[in-house]
């Protein structure tokens, strides 16, 4: 850690400020995370120092006070740190003129989403942020924070609820449009956010509903944008390092590796910052390239973070170092996902394939099996269900998605008398307590796997109809049970003796 002389970060940090002023606020960021602070706020400070522009960010996090608070303490400010094997640069964005809580301010965030100035309203929240059922792809009305939201207009604590509501203050107050940016790993995520505020605007009393409605659908454009950068959990190793190496505490250092990717739909109805200074594309083919991201990357980082975490590996990097596991995941990337892609034009899926790995075998930046694994009850169902029914209609069984699928419900549904190991236990799901009950009734892995996917629809009801596939996944569990991972991978691997379960169809 710093020591108790090292000055602690603040405006007044020699050379540390490249801008008089931070530009006035014209975008409401629903997520204030390290994701955010790496990503959009670079680009953001690239924007505004190449073309100005009052595009200064106001940060809401949904519930906790610790990145706002030293947010504070530290006059917005906090470092990048670019990791990378051969050593650390360290940037410092100057974009936030401002940070709070939204659990404990609800009216602040529909009077910012609310105010004129705002001419953005971005999103990182997670999969698991957008309060919808993944088996539908629909608000989840049984969500009792989704009924409060619909119920009271002033203290929303659902970002789609917020933003609802927040649009509603800016119909009544001035009318300006505005644009809603999802930047989470979702498909197609601004229709998908389009859909789901929508869908809460439409379930409000009869007049209010269509009026907002119709204020929404002539004021408000939602593009679509494709993120990516790995961005790990900061740990007391950053603060050292950057005391040790820039001279002041920071208590928020964001570590990040060097590669960093924003592909985004041109369709921001009151402007935007010129993002391309900070080398983000515009492009109309941002669909594209979010499928080959989720897919390639976050489907095959799933695998190894499953199976990484069942072989007792802590990081991505020791996961897929692993002779077996770097070869399901080449396996699961080339011929479980990439069929299901279309490639965007000009990308070179040898050339990204290799600079994947690479980036997975960054060491230094120590990203966790537990981080990568948690949510996966949201996040897997992103990345499974198509290219796996695409493959069962071509009459293959997909094996390494399967076994994806095994490996996740492994890690956090393990049947009785089955331990998992602390990688898999430190993993968070929503939906940890559903499936940890069900894996107390099952007694073997083809029952959780017929309830789990059968019946509660995990993976979308189309693959719920898919008992191939739910056999399949219910063997390799009850192999992961028996031998372990390793003997998984070979079998998936391997299937030939399972090949009549593509029969059962
Ligand atoms: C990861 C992503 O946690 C996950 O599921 O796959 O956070 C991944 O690191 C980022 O999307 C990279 O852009």
């Amino acid at each position: 850690m710093a020591s108790s002389s090292t000055p602690p970060l603040s405006a007044k940090t020699p050379g540390i400020l490249r801008r008089a002023a931070t530009p006035a606020p014209g975008i409401v960021h629903l997520g204030l995370g390290n994701f955010h602070r790496a990503h959009q706020a670079v680009y953001t400070d690239a924007a505004i120092t190449s073309r100005g522009g009052d595009w200064g960010i106001i940060g809401v996090s949904s519930r906790s006070s610790a990145l706002p608070d030293a947010m504070h303490a530290q006059d917005m400010l906090y470092t990048v740190v670019e990791i990378s094997p051969e050593g650390s640069t360290f940037s410092v964005p100057q974009v936030h003129t401002d940070a709070f809580v939204a659990a404990r301010n609800p009216d602040r965030v529909i009077a910012a989403i609310g105010d004129a100035a705002t001419r953005i309203v971005s999103l990182t929240v997670t999969e698991n942020g957008y309060n919808y059922t993944p088996a539908t792809g629909s608000l989840n009305l049984q969500d009792p924070a989704v009924q409060h939201d619909l119920a009271n207009c002033i203290s929303p604590g659902t970002p789609i609820g917020q933003i609802v509501r927040g649009l509603q203050r800016r119909a009544r107050t001035h009318a300006e449009p505005v644009t809603v940016l999802s930047c989470d790993n979702l498909a197609d995520n601004g229709h998908h956010t389009q859909r789901l505020v929508r869908e809460f605007a439409s379930m409000l009393p009869a007049a209010e509903a269509a009026e907002t409605l119709a204020w929404i659908d002539s004021h408000v454009s939602f593009p679509s944008s494709m993120v990516d950068r790995i961005v790990p959990a900061t740990t007391d190793q950053y603060r050292m390092l950057v005391a040790e190496q820039r001279g002041y505490a920071d208590l928020i250092p964001v570590p990040a590796e060097p590669f960093t990717m924003w592909i985004v739909e041109d369709n921001f109805i009151a402007g935007r910052p010129a993002w391309e200074a900070g080398g983000a594309v515009f492009s109309s083919d941002v669909a594209s390239y979010e499928q080959l991201k989720v897919r390639l990357l976050n489907g095959t980082h799933s695998l190894i973070a499953y199976l990484g975490a069942l072989s007792g590996a802590a990081t991505i990097p020791e996961s897929v170092t692993q002779t077996h596991i770097e070869l399901a995941a080449r396996s699961v990337l080339k011929n479980e996902y990439l069929p299901s892609v279309s490639v965007p034009a000009g990308v070179d899926v040898d050339a990204y394939e290799e600079q994947l790995f690479s980036r997975w075998r960054n060491t230094a930046l120590g990203h966790r099996t537990s981080q990568v694994g948690s949510d996966g009850s949201v996040k897997l169902r992103q990345r499974i269900p198509l290219p796996a029914l695409q493959m069962l209609d071509d009459g293959r069984i997909p094996q390494l998605l399967a076994l994806t699928t095994a490996a996740y419900l492994s890690c956090i549904a393990p049947l009785g008398g089955f331990n998992p190991g602390t990688h898999a236990e430190a993993m968070e799901d929503p939906a940890r307590p559903l499936l940890a009950g069900l894996a107390a009734r099952s007694r073997s892995g083809r029952e959780l796997a017929g309830m789990v996917l059968g019946d509660h629809h995990l993976l979308g009801e189309e693959l719920a109809q898919r008992t191939d596939f739910i056999e399949r996944t219910g063997q390799l569990i009850d192999i992961i049970h028996s031998s372990g991972p390793l003997a998984a991978i070979a079998d998936a691997s391997d299937p030939s003796p399972h090949a009549a379960i593509g029969s059962t169809q």
